[in-house]
């Protein structure tokens, strides 16, 4: 598929501000998919497509993720985490893309995942670092996005943790797996 057909997939459903956030995303890890040797092609369709169901009814994105993942247990909880699944779930169903790298990369982009391929610690790096985000701790983590990919994403789970902690909100169990690894495989 190419560029702009992901792109008039993805524009009716996004608001104006998202769909600028998502070609900042796209360009993003398309850097850093040169920057690390990484297939700059998929990359960019996962990028492009990574907030596809994010306006999505929560009723439609329980129901993607009951009919093709029965067995996790992202329903129970915060709602934001189900768009990237549901997106991985109509990417397929609508939209024949069966890539497991590229699908991979969509489900995981808000929770990562232990383990992570480097694809799918791309896209995670690249929506937490694109240009328009203003996290506090963010230019940090831009500055080593551009020598330590995986440190950068060690660095982008620590925040969230921390600011969901902060917050008295739950974490879910893939964002600490995702911490965890990272920290192992960082020492
Ligand atoms: O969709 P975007 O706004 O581009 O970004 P995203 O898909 O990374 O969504 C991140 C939001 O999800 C962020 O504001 C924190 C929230 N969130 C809620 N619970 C969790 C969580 N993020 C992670 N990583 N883990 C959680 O358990
Ligand atoms: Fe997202
Ligand atoms: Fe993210
Ligand atoms: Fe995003």
């Amino acid at each position: 598929m190419k560029k702009d057909e992901a792109i008039d997939i993805v524009r009716p459903h996004l608001k104006q501000e998202r769909l600028e956030h998502t070609l900042r995303v796209t360009d993003t890890a398309v850097q850093l998919a040169e920057k690390y040797d990484e297939d700059s092609e998929k990359i960019e369709l996962a990028a492009i497509l990574h907030d596809y169901a994010k306006y999505f009814p929560l009723e439609d994105m329980k129901q993607l993720i009951k009919e093709n993942d029965p067995a996790n247990d992202l329903l129970d909880y915060h709602h934001e985490l189900w768009h990237g699944p549901a997106a991985s779930v109509l990417v397929e169903q609508r939209h024949g893309i069966t890539d497991k790298d590229i699908r991979n990369a969509i489900y995981y982009h808000t929770t990562g995942r232990a383990d992570m391929s480097q694809m799918e610690t791309i896209l995670f790096v690249a929506d937490y670092i694109e240009p328009g985000r203003s996290f506090p701790g963010v230019d940090d983590v831009r500055e080593t996005a551009q020598t330590n990919l995986y440190r950068a994403a060690w660095m982008a789970l620590r925040n969230t943790i921390q600011f969901l902690v902060g917050k008295h909100n739950t974490v879910y169990p893939d964002t600490f797996y995702a911490y965890n690894d990272l920290t192992k495989r960082l020492n």
